[in-house]
This record gives C-alpha cells, sequence and structure tokens, in this order.
C-alpha cells in the first residue's frame, strides 16, 4: 500500500502548520532572546519596541500566571528568563504584534543590559568543573579490573561525535487562538502533544482540560519536535491568554536552528582489552555528553548511549561512566537514535583502532563478537531472535565480501590518488521507551453507521508513515478497503495522556492499541451477525466486506452489518489501552528488560577517496536488515534509506561549530551542510533479513525509524580505511564528522612518508 499522504504531498495540498487558515485578528509572535551565552539580565526596556507600529504586547516572565518552567525531566529551564541567562537563544521575551514583520522589526528595538560570565562550551571542560545534569550514571558486567591481565591486547583511545541539527523541512511552531470560557486550542508542530498540553497548563496556571492540542502532521520532527516543540506552543498559548486573540508563532530557519537544541555532542576515552584469537575480553569507557544548559532528555539520552555502549557484541567484563555535563549551549535533545549512536561510535572506534594496531580488517574482530541467542547485555537482558550471524552470512555471501575485498587491494595497488576503503557496521538497537511507564498508547475507533470507519490515536504523522500502517491494521482486522477508513489528526480531546512519536515506538504501540479496539469491535459485530444466521460468532468472518458463515459467503456485506448492529442498539464505538507487557528497569542496579524486542541489521560501505583533494564519494552501501515481516516494505524502504544517508549526514558533512563564547557558527544553510543528491551513496541496496518478527511488534512488523541511522556509522570508517590506505602511518583519531578538510590533513599527516 502506498503512503496515504503521498498524493496530498505531492500536490502540495497536504496541510501543515502554516497551512491552517488564520482567523480574523490573529496576531504574530517573534521571540526576543539572550545574546549571551552566560551571564546575567541587568535591565531590560521595551520602552523603544513597544512603540513599533503594529506591535499590541511585549510578554515576559511577569506575564507569567502559573510557573515559568518548561522541565520536562527535571524543572531546571525557566520559559522566559528572569535573570539569569544559560545559553545563546535563550527566550527572554515575546513580542506581540499584527504582523510576522511587525514583530521582528519591534524586537530589534528591545534594550538589554546584561552582565556576561565566561562560558562553557566543552563538555570535559563543564566535568572538570562539576558542571553536571545529574550524578555520572555507570553500566558494569563482570569485572574488567581482573579481566585486563587476560587480554593479549590493549588498546587506550578517545572518540569524539559531534552535533547534528535537526533540520526538519517545517521549523519549530505553534497557532493557538481562545474557545469560549478561556478554553484554548493550540495547533502544534510536536512530537508530544500532551507535553504541549501539560506544559501549557502549567505555565498558565489553569487545568489540562481547559487546553486542546491538535497535530495534523509534522514536516519531519526527527526528534527535534520530541521536547522542543513545547516552549513556542506555551509561548502562543500565553499570547492568548494575556490578549484574548489569536497568537501563531513559527520561528524561521535562523531563529529555530539559533534556540533550539540538537544532536549530543559526545566525548569519550575507551580501552579495549582482546585475547590473541580476537575475542573481546574487556571494554571500559567514559562518556562525557554536552548536554546544553537545561536537562531537557539528555538524562534519557545518556541512559541510551550506555545502553547501546557494546552495540552488536558480546564483551564479558564491561564498564562504561557516563556524564551528562552542563555547558552554556542550547540545551541538547532527542535526535533518531537517542544517543544510541554516540554510544556505538565508541565502541566501533576501539574496534577500528585495535584492527589498525593489528594489521587485520576490522570485520574480523566484529565477526568474531557479535551478540548471539542468549547472550546477556550489560543490563541484563538476553537476547532473543538473535540473527545477526545469519544477517553476517547473509550478506557476506550475496556481495561476496571476498571479493571486494580483493577489488579494493588491487584498486589501492594500482592507483596512487585514488584509495577506496570499505566497512562493516552491525547495528543492534532496543525498542521500546527505555523509561518503561511510557510504554502505553490508546487508540479510538468509531464506524460510523454507513460502515466507514474513523480512527483517532495518539501516534503523530510526521512522514514516517505512522498513519499508513495503522490505517492498514484497521483494513487488516476489518477486512474493509482502505477508502472506508480515515486517519484523524491527533487530539488530546480524543486520545488522552500520550507519550511522545518517539523510540521508534509510534506504530508498535498505538497499532496494538488499535488492533485490540478493532478485535473488540469486530467481536461484537460476529455476535451481531451470528445471531441473524443463527449460528455461533465464531462460524462468522469478514473477508472483503463481506460476512461469511462456515467459511461461505452469505449475501450480507459489511455495510449491511453495520446497519443491522446500529439498529440493535450494538456499541459500534472503541476505546483500547495497550501497555507493552514483560519490560522492566530498575535504575538502581542498572538491570532489567528494558525492550520489548531488538532490531538487528549490517551494512557493508564502499568508499573512494580523492587523496589530491580529500573530497570523497560513497560508492556503495549494501544493507541486510531485520524488518521482521514489515507491513509496509515501500514505507520501511524509505525509511532505511532516510535514515542512513541522515547518518551518513551525522559521520561525514554535518559540522556543528560554536565558539568559544557560545555563538553558534554553522547557523544558516550556507555554513552547515546536510546530505543533497550530489553526496548520497551512488548506490543502496537493501535486503530483508530472514525474520520471524516478534509479537510485540505489531503484526510482526518490527519498528524501524531509528535503527538503520546508525548504519551511516559504518562510511566513517571506511573513510577511515581509504585514508590508511595512502597513508598507512596517519594515526587518526576518532573524530567525527570526517569532513573533507578531515581527510586532507590525514591524508598528509605529519607522519606521512612524502611529506
Ligand atoms: N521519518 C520521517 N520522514 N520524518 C521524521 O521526522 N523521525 C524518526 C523516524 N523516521 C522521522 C522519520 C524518528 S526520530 C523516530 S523516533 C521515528 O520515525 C518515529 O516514528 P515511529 O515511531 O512511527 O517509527
Ligand atoms: N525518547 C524517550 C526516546 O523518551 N525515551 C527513549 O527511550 C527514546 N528512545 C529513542 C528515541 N526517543
Ligand atoms: Mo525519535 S529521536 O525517538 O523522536
Amino acid at each position: 500500500m502506498k503512503n496515504i499522504d503521498s498524493k496530498s504531498h505531492v500536490t502540495g495540498k497536504s496541510i501543515y502548520l502554516d497551512d491552517i487558515p488564520t482567523r480574523q485578528g490573529t496576531l504574530y509572535a517573534a521571540v526576543f532572546s539572550s545574546p549571551i551565552a552566560h551571564g546575567w539580565i541587568e535591565s531590560i526596556d521595551f520602552a523603544q519596541a513597544f512603540a513599533m507600529p503594529g506591535v499590541v504586547q511585549i510578554i515576559s516572565h511577569k506575564d507569567i500566571p502559573g510557573e515559568n518552567q518548561i522541565g520536562g525531566i527535571f524543572p531546571d529551564e525557566e520559559l522566559l528568563a528572569k535573570k539569569e541567562l544559560h545559553f545563546q537563544g535563550q527566550p527572554i521575551a515575546v513580542v506581540i504584534a499584527d504582523t510576522e514583520q511587525q514583530a521582528f522589526d519591534a524586537r530589534k528595538k528591545i534594550i538589554l543590559k546584561f552582565t556576561e560570565r565566561k562560558a562553557i562550551v566543552d563538555a570535559r571542560e563543564a566535568q572538570a568543573q562539576n558542571s553536571l545534569i545529574m550524578p555520572p550514571r555507570t553500566f558494569r558486567k563482570g569485572d574488567t579490573k581482573n579481566a585486563w591481565k587476560d587480554c593479549t591486547y590493549i588498546f587506550e583511545g578517545r572518540a569524539k561525535s559531534n552535533g547534528q541539527e535537526h533540520l526538519y523541512l517545517e521549523t519549530q511552531g505553534a497557532y493557538a487562538y481562545p474557545l469560549e470560557n478561556g478554553n484554548i486550542k493550540i495547533h502544534s508542530s510536536t512530537q508530544s502533544p500532551t507535553a504541549v498540553q501539560r506544559t501549557t497548563a502549567q505555565v498558565l496556571n489553569i487545568g489540562m482540560h481547559h487546553i486542546e492540542v491538535d497535530v495534523q502532521r509534522l514536516g519531519g520532527g526527527f526528534g527535534g519536535k520530541e521536547d522542543q516543540a513545547t516552549p513556542w506552543a506555551v509561548m502562543a498559548a500565553l499570547g492568548v491568554q494575556v490578549l484574548n486573540k489569536p497568537v501563531k508563532l513559527v520561528l524561521n530557519r535562523i531563529d529555530d536552528m539559533r534556540m533550539t537544541g540538537k544532536r549530543h555532542p559526545y566525548d569519550s576515552d575507551y580501552k579495549i582489552g582482546l585475547s590473541k584469537d580476537l575475542k573481546i575480553l574487556a571494554f571500559e569507557a567514559t562518556m562525557y555528553q554536552n548536554a546544553g544548559a537545561a536537562a531537557d532528555l539528555s538524562p534519557a539520552i545518556l541512559g541510551r548511549s550506555l545502553f547501546h555502549s557494546t552495540n552488536s557484541y558480546f564483551i564479558p567484563n564491561t564498564k562504561v561512566t557516563a556524564y551528562s555535563c552542563k555547558t552554556n549551549l542550547p540545551p541538547n535533545t532527542a535526535f533518531r537514535g537517542f544517543g544510541g549512536p554516540q554510544g556505538m561510535f565508541v565502541i566501533e572506534s576501539a574496534l577500528a583502532h585495535a584492527a589498525r594496531e593489528l594489521k587485520i580488517p576490522t570485520y574480523k574482530i566484529q565477526h568474531k563478537n557479535l551478540l548471539k541467542t542468549g547472550d546477556e547485555l550489560p543490563y541484563g537482558q538476553k537476547i532473543e531472535g538473535g540473527i545477526l550471524l545469519q544477517i553476517w552470512k547473509n550478506l557476506v555471501q550475496k556481495f561476496d565480501l571476498q571479493s571486494i575485498e580483493n577489488q579494493i587491494d588491487t584498486f589501492n595497488k594500482s592507483n596512487t590518488h585514488f584509495k577506496k576503503g570499505f566497512s562493516l557496521m552491525p547495528v543492534t538497537f532496543g525498542i521500546s521507551f527505555t523509561k518503561t511507564p511510557m510504554n502505553q498508547a490508546r487508540a479510538l475507533v468509531h464506524i460510523y453507521s454507513d460502515g466507514s470507519i474513523g480512527i483517532s490515536t495518539g501516534a503523530i504523522e510526521m512522514g514516517q508513515g505512522v498513519n499508513t500502517k495503522l490505517l492498514q491494521v484497521a483494513a487488516q482486522v476489518f477486512s474493509v478497503s482502505a477508502n472506508k477508513i480515515k486517519l484523524e489528526s491527533t487530539n488530546t480531546t480524543r486520545v488522552a495522556n500520550t507519550s511522545p512519536t518517539a523510540a521508534s515506538t509510534g506504530a508498535d504501540l498505538n497499532g496494538k492499541a488499535l488492533e485490540m479496539a478493532c478485535n473488540a469491535l469486530l467481536a461484537r459485530l460476529k455476535t451481531s451477525a451470528g445471531k441473524s444466521f443463527g449460528v455461533s460468532p465464531d462460524d462468522i468472518s469478514i473477508q472483503d466486506e463481506i460476512i461469511y458463515q462456515n467459511g461461505i459467503a452469505t449475501s450480507m456485506n459489511w455495510t449491511q452489518l453495520i446497519d443491522q448492529a446500529f439498529l440493535e442498539r450494538v456499541n459500534l464505538t472503541e476505546n483500547a489501552h495497550y501497555a507493552t507487557p514483560v519490560i522492566h528497569y530498575d535504575m538502581s542496579i542498572e538491570k532489567g528488560i528494558p525492550f520489548a524486542y531488538h532490531v538487528y541489521g549490517l551494512a557493508l560501505t564502499e568508499v573512494t577517496v580523492d587523496c589530491l583533494r580529500g573530497t570523497y564519494e560513497i560508492d556503495t552501501v549494501k544493507i541486510v536488515h531485520d524488518f521482521g515481516k514489515s507491513m509496509n516494505p515501500t514505507i520501511d524502504f524509505g525509511q532505511v534509506e532516510g535514515a542512513l544517508v541522515q547518518g551518513i549526514g551525522w559521520m561525514t558533512m554535518e559540522e556543528i561549530r560554536y565558539n568559544d563564547q557560545g555563538r553558534l557558527l554553522s547557523g544558516t544553510l550556507s555554513t552547515y551542510k546536510i546530505p543533497d543528491i550530489y553526496s548520497v551513496p551512488k548506490e543502496i541496496i537493501i535486503n530483508a533479513a530472514q525474520s520471524e518478527g516478534t509479537d510485540f511488534a505489531i503484526l510482526k512488523s518490527k519498528a524501524v525509524g531509528e535503527p538503520p541511522l546508525m548504519y551511516g556509522i559504518g562510511t566513517y570508517f571506511a573513510i577511515n580505511q581509504a585514508v590508511m590506505a595512502f597513508n598507512p602511518k596517519a594515526k587518526l583519531s576518532a573524530d567525527a564528522p570526517f569532513t573533507v578538510e578531515k581527510v586532507l590533513m590525514g591524508l598528509y599527516a605529519a607522519d606521512h612518508p612524502d611529506r
């Protein structure tokens, strides 16, 4: 089935926040923010700004009737700064005017006097000064201290990965307007309508029942709207409360890049020990996460870095500690993979380091240590349905790894100025929110009296195709055609207390709730049909909108059955609740079963480096991915391709830069480069692994949103191989992204023999 949005997307008819017709009298807001990364406000003068044409109101912390607080995990972040300033771009005031341009013009006239302090922008420096978001967390398994003496080889090093700008096509924004009696409706481009509702209620000092949040779809979220869509919606709602007028607040690209957090940069130390036959015996790491100026989702992201710190390998002795370091940057936040990619980059760097020293291909070590069914992970969960070895074999045979290796070898021997490299990147990614209580969802299904169906869930459509999958679930359970079913917008009055659509669980959690609701309705309908044929409900089935009795078609169709059931006063509406069974986690010992299941996969990447220019091309990425039993291969292959390219961007060209004063230097699309058609792999081949799926995945179709992003890590190490083929002495410490400049410096590093 095609994505149900494809037609309206291509014809430009899909409705995003900015396409919602505005109401008469709508006002526009622009956010005035801190020009310094650290210090405090001495005075602020709105008089000149207020006198500008069209200005209606300037809202500051003083206008907040409730709590001036937006922190989701810890209450450590003000909506509008009162005195202390913690990062450049921190919101201080909201200018509301008749037009957007007037709001922007007036914003420039605000006079802020401040005292500036030295900013901390580096995670290690923050840790050294004990500037932490929370105490460090450590995952332990076995006894690394004792294991080192058994190791034949021990390598120590450092691995750094940089942040990443989400660059959703649709920037952050919200449109709020008053309903009657102090109620407010908010349209928000958010992955978490409940967070918007809850935080707005807290800030405005009213009950959540006064706030209705509605989301049609997002022009991309990628984690950037899991937590950080909230403040803009709250500001718009605050404007509504103060003025009783509709208020629209949409960030322009530059404000969005400056004011919002990104993927967390990590700086890590590692130590890895191997036996003579290349078994990993011990692994230790210390990770320094650059959290920015407030917690946001950093603690949970730090957790996932720990969960995935051994990636796809069985390691009997591990000790990994992670610090969430508080710096004077915008609070960093969820980004596809949610700390997992950063954790995996460290162990992959350690393996590449070991391989380089041992003068063997990295895959020899990777393959030797792959997880198998029954292996216990450092957090206590055992691998179930472990198909990594099978996936590995599948890929190696299908694409003939041996001949690829030989070809690359021959190429490198016969070319001086072009070198090729390749890498393998296995991925094992846990599916579930690591915070167990978040793994719940609800669905509301109406069968209308004409037999058509309306579905509401807590899932947010952000381009990943969750609505199409949900529609498929209902179509399959009822066996009715897709054109009878409509996916409603996501609305807090229809489905309440939702978790964000995140952690790749959108289809699983909401799909399971939906499946339950549909099954409950189906049971009622079978009872009704059974009654009219004088048989048991178990003898009734529905196939393509025809009612069957003991496998034989009757003269009754779906529409007639619904009509009959309605006349019999059967309830044609159902609401169901799903909570992932089995999972649990105890943070005090860092053990449990946090994940419903794991997704597995493997990518083979080949690159060619131009050794005069430092430029490179990705020749091919060949993937074997565990989809379970995919319910929509078109959508799922699209997710793999998109995630892969996003991962490659993070690892190669996307370079976030802040200066020592905490100013974002890569704050525009001329200074921050994401992959385009010229930089994507020349070939991407995706193969589905032969996998049974799992009952915890909706219709055994495994979650696919985030795991493939980590295939992009393979590109980093393929480039590394190519650089070393040119300059065998280049001892490159892992430092992503591998920009063309870094490649060039690696090629001609000081210890190059030709220099
Ligand atoms: N795909 C598109 N097109 N746009 C997005 O914003 N977000 C990703 C992934 N795929 C995203 C996407 C992220 S970060 C997650 S967690 C999942 O989709 C969320 O959706 P799901 O849970 O339905 O897979
Ligand atoms: N969000 C979250 C996530 O709150 N918890 C998670 O475990 C998670 N994992 C991936 C992406 N978002
Ligand atoms: Mo995705 S980072 O879980 O929104």
